[in-house]
């Protein structure tokens, strides 16, 4: 909480007067505010006697804690939330009159909530799944809301069939198993008789599934909506978030581990990162098309299932959005955040995509169950900063008090709330899209292609993603026990890449398909991780190094503050809390204790000169960390003695190539020194990094190899 009430932002001085007591203000009382002096112990007849049915104050406890959980969100149940604000780079007037997107001076507060969509509350945080990321815009005009996914295509291209996508990749409804994930008979059995899932289900299968961060991923609005100008021209228009960090995953055998280790990875992350001051930032883009551009593209602008590709209509950057405020309570504010496809404000409207007008239905009926009734809209962090004036009344949960008559027209309340005058530009006035033709239940014809866009997407990634896809259709659908489904998914793979479904049809025992003619698009180059790597830093990158007493202490510390000053997060990690103590006698600082860690939590990890790593458990510990990030992928540096360390754990190939070859042969400590001229190293092979010492040569290398975030080119566990 920002506690200044002058640099509070107009939602946080809004919500500062709903904000609870203090509790330190007083004394414990009731719901009633009467005065509670003893709260563990019932009113009973006698001290081995009945409890009391007047005792008020334990009734009210007890009823209170009975009514505490509502029903979790059907979809998107788990989640982390984040305020912010939102700033555009220029006036977008030539394309929207939305109030927010015109002054580059004016910050609109926002909400953002991330979320896996499978998953119950309470699942893990790095399934293999869509992420939601879903932003509420306080603009002056309304609120808007931007519903989106870090995906930019849907499975399915019409909302009715939502309930049945839902039901199948749910867990399965007799023993609900799996929680959190895919893998499972009844959603691959509905994917392989529904071909318009492929494209979706192809970047499921892709590391976009397993983001690292929420502040790593993109967001996509993923519908065509349209921008309407204040002499009512239309643009077509698609939405994108691009995080300054750039796009980075999990390889999917750490995402498993980390389920484990930490379930609540990607939102401890966000928690940390913004209360260490080190705000997640996404540039928003937009993809224009004139109205008159409608019918330029092979496939329909209103199927979600299709993207349009960033090399035919460029991604116009018009904004950015910082996330710079922890909420104070989960449940009063991620929880009960309730997003709606409908929220628009003026400048900004809806296209007949039937995924959205299906979602402009669904969003506020599951509000009313969800939230209990219709004031939801009241709820702190829903209340708009524009101002409210409506005759709506009444329910459940009514927060406020409202004056007067409560119809339109009338005389009696002096006409209030007047309505818009014509003139009134600010006014929501919906663009007169001609609407002509007949009631059917019919496919637009537009729709049919499903395969050129998987096969688009197949054919734009590097080998490396390719390889994880194959991995992924081979670990989904070998957990898949009907054989039929295997065979059928396969059979509908070949219609996207016949090497792809062969491959796939190879590590789940079903034949390899009939060749079928299969398409293939020019490649997106915008699609790949490789061409969304960010700003190339390592800010906020997780860095272990590795200490026990005898480390080299100035060295270290040097290291760890040339890191930290790159916006890293270096923390020394011993076998015990407290301190080590380093080789000439200093006492060196510990941040965490190894056994409450793993390597899977870091990005990177180095071994520091003068660190041991004995024949016990310990050193057995530290010896899996070192593997283990290697085996992931990370850049795992060591200098000093701790060269010669790496080179032992790390496989033949790069501990030859890479470790400086005094050192690896003594695996002595050749401790401090700078400069790092001569045979001192650096060394780099495929992301490791070794020294004879820590030379400030050691430090540019070794953040150069955790800025590429991973090291594809190593040989990496599948499945
Ligand atoms: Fe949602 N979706 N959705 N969805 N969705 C919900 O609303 C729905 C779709 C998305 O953090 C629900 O408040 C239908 C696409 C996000 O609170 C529900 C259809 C996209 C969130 C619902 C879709 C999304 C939701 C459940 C097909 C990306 C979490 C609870 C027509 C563009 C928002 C709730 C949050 C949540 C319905 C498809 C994104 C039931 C019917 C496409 C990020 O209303």
């Amino acid at each position: 909480m920002n506690d200044s009430p002058d640099s509070r932002d107009p939602k946080d001085q809004q919500l500062q007067t709903v904000r609870a007591p203090d509790p330190a203000g007083g004394p414990l009382t009731t719901d009633q505010g009467v005065t509670v002096d003893h709260t563990d112990d019932a009113l009973a007849g006698g001290e081995r006697g009945p409890t009391l049915m007047e005792d008020f104050h334990f009734r009210e406890k007890i009823t209170r804690f009975d009514h505490e959980r509502i029903p979790e969100r059907v979809v998107h149940a788990r989640g982390a939330g984040a305020y912010g604000y939102f700033e555009p780079y220029e006036s977008c007037a030539a394309f929207t009159k939305a109030a927010f997107l015109q002054d580059p001076s004016v910050r609109t507060p926002v909400f953002v909530r991330f979320s896996t969509v499978q998953g119950p509350r309470g699942s893990a945080d790095t399934v293999r799944d869509v992420r939601g990321f879903a932003t509420k815009f306080y603009t002056s005009e309304g609120n808007y809301d931007l519903v989106g996914n870090n995906f930019p295509v849907f499975f399915i291209q019409d909302g009715i069939k939502f309930p049945d996508f839902v039901h199948a990749v749910k867990p399965e409804p007799h023993n609900e198993i799996p929680t959190g994930a895919s893998a499972h008979d009844t959603l691959w059995d509905f994917v392989s008789l529904q071909p318009e899932t492929l494209h979706t289900i192809m970047w499921l299968m892709s590391d976009r599934a397993i983001p690292r961060s929420y502040r790593m991923m993109q967001g996509f609005g993923v519908h065509t909506f349209r921008f309407v100008t204040a002499d009512g021209k239309g643009t077509f228009v698609k939405f994108h978030w691009k995080p300054k960090l750039g796009v980075h995953s999990l390889v999917w055998d750490e995402a498993q581990e980390v389920q484990g280790r930490d379930p609540d990875f990607n939102r401890r992350d966000l928690w940390d990162m913004i209360a260490a001051g080190h705000h997640p930032e996404y540039e928003l883009g937009v993809q224009l098309v004139p109205e008159e551009d409608e019918h330029a593209f092979d496939f329909d602008l209103l199927d979600a299932t299709k993207i349009i590709p960033e090399e035919q209509v460029p991604v116009r950057p018009i904004g950015r959005m910082v996330l710079n405020r922890n909420p104070d309570n989960f449940f009063a504010e991620t929880e009960q955040v309730a997003f709606h496809t409908a929220n628009v404000v003026p400048g900004i409207d809806f296209t007949n995509d039937p995924l959205l007008q299906a979602r402009n239905f669904s969003y506020l009926d599951t509000q009313l169950i969800r939230l209990g009734g219709p004031n939801f809209p009241h709820l702190p962090v829903n209340r708009a900063v524009a101002p409210v004036r409506n005759n709506q009344r009444d329910g459940y949960h009514q927060g406020q008090i409202h004056r007067g008559t409560s119809y339109s027209p009338n005389s009696l309340g002096g006409g209030c709330p007047a309505i818009a005058d014509p003139s009134d530009t600010s006014a929501y006035r919906h663009m007169a899209e001609r609407v002509d033709g007949r009631k059917i239940r019919k496919r637009s014809p537009s729709f049919e292609d499903h395969y050129t866009q998987p096969a688009l997407f197949w054919h734009s990634l590097a080998d490396w993603e390719r390889r994880h896809v194959i991995d992924a259709f081979r670990f989904e659908l070998g957990k898949v026990q009907a054989m039929q489904v295997r065979t059928r998914t396969v059979e509908e793979l070949a219609h996207v890449d016949g090497e792809l479904a062969a491959a796939v049809a190879d590590g789940i025992g079903v034949p390899r398909p009939a060749a079928v003619g299969t398409p293939s698009p020019r490649p997106s180059p915008a699609l790949s991780f490789e061409n969304n790597t960010g700003d190339g830093s390592i800010s906020t990158r997780q860095i272990a190094l590795l200490v026990t007493d005898g480390v080299t202490a100035d060295r270290l510390s040097a290291l760890k503050d040339a890191l930290n000053g790159q916006g890293a997060m270096a923390e020394a990690l011993a076998p015990h809390d407290g301190t080590v103590t380093g080789g000439d006698g200093e006492e060196v600082p510990v941040d965490r204790a190894l056994p409450t860690v793993a390597a899977v939590l870091y990005d990177a990890v180095v071994v520091p000169d003068g660190t041991q790593l004995p024949d016990d458990a310990h050193g057995d510990a530290a010896r899996r960390f070192v593997r283990n990030a290697y085996r992931h992928g990370k850049a795992v540096g060591g200098y000093g003695s701790g060269a010669g360390v790496v080179a032992a754990l790390v496989p033949d190939a790069v501990a030859t190539a890479s470790v400086p070859d005094a050192v690896a042969s003594s695996g002595s400590s050749t401790s401090g020194g700078s400069g790092g001229s001569g045979g001192d190293g650096p060394v780099v092979d495929r992301g490791v990094v070794t020294a004879g010492s820590g030379s400030d040569a050691f430090t540019e290398a070794f953040v150069e190899a955790v800025a590429a975030h991973r090291h594809w080119e190593r040989p990496m566990p599948r499945g």
